[in-house]
């Protein structure tokens, strides 16, 4: 076995929520790795990286202590961590735009609700007992929190509290269960991290070249490529309907004078509407491509 710094090591979640798209997003920036389904520590072909696949509530504090050098976390689970371990957070260096989710306050729904202050000496059934702390002790709500590790939405039906604080995504658990919420305490979704532990040459090149690819992956992801003919007298019009476009490339087409071709990457969404309204201003033959890979 290497020694352990010469490879870089990557935290994620080893199942769950976060697990499938974390390693997408590794593979996707050319790291190749077999996946057996148990395996704790995944090594890269070729590259020296190990993945290793962790439960999600230790990645903040792997890669604060430099067990790992980079992880990938929920923020929720991160500033938990911060707070309720009291560690050196590592720094968040992309939002990865998966794992959304809300922290969120809830009561009964057949319970009224007139603000915060009608949680003045309520107790609480958390997940996240730090986050919602600093949060009550903000908005100067003194109330009391029960920490719970799961099922937090059957608390109020034991009795055990008169509210709750966990995530939500859709919605559909705090439904089923009869609560609406009624605060929203942290938005969250899944983010890298980075450790501040000093890594040697090597590895801090293979770092920022996987960095640098995250970066075009998640520029890539957000990103489409869009290509249409167009008289020449409208190109101002259709740089104004363009979303998030910068600087289209414009060609003009051979034989057909004052007729061009109009190349541009939109770095927002394209909905059939903006192609209906590049239609109205004179465009032709538009095509709307995805983009595999992007290096800026
Ligand atoms: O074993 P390990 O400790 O790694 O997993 P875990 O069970 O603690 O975590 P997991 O996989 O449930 O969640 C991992 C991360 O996913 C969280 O830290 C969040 O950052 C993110 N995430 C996104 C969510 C949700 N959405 C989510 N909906 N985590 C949990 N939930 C739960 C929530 O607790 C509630 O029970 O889903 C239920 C609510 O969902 P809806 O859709 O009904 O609103
Ligand atoms: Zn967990």
């Amino acid at each position: 076995m290497e020694p352990r710094e010469k490879r870089l090591r990557i935290a994620v979640q080893s199942k769950g929520r976060l697990a499938e798209a974390s390693l997408q997003l590794i593979e996707q920036t050319g790291l190749r790795f077999r996946r057996g389904k148990d395996d704790l520590l995944l090594r890269v072909e070729d590259a020296p990286i190990d993945v290793l696949r962790v439960r999600d509530d230790d990645i903040a504090n792997f890669v604060a202590k430099g067990v790992c050098d980079l992880g990938i976390v929920g923020r929720n689970a991160l500033e938990e961590a911060r707070l309720t371990d009291r560690i050196d957070a590592p720094d968040v260096i992309a939002e990865l735009g998966f794992g959304r989710c809300a922290l969120k306050i809830a009561v009964p729904e057949n319970v009224e609700y007139g603000g915060l202050r009608d949680l003045e000496g309520a107790r609480i059934a958390s997940s996240h007992p730090g986050i919602l702390r600093r949060y009550l002790d903000e908005k100067g709500v003194r109330a009391e929190i029960v920490e719970m590790s799961g099922s937090v939405e059957v608390a109020p039906r034991l009795h055990i509290a008169t509210a709750i604080c966990d995530l939500v995504s859709t919605g559909a658990t705090l439904d089923a269960n009869g609560l609406r919420a009624v605060e929203t305490v942290l938005d969250s979704e899944a983010v890298l991290v980075q450790g501040g532990w000093p890594l040697n040459d090597r590895l801090l090149e293979v770092r920022a070249r996987f960095l640098t690819r995250v970066d075009g992956v998640l520029a890539s992801r957000g990103s489409k490529y869009i290509m249409m003919n167009a008289p020449e007298s409208a190109l101002d019009e259709i740089a104004e309907i363009l979303p998030g476009a910068e600087a289209p490339t414009v060609v003009p087409l051979a034989g057909r004078p004052g007729a061009v071709a109009v190349h541009a990457v939109c770095k927002e969404s394209v909905f059939w509407e903006t192609l209906e309204r590049l239609k109205r201003a004179g465009a032709s033959s538009i095509l709307l491509v995805p983009i595999e890979k992007m290096m800026i």
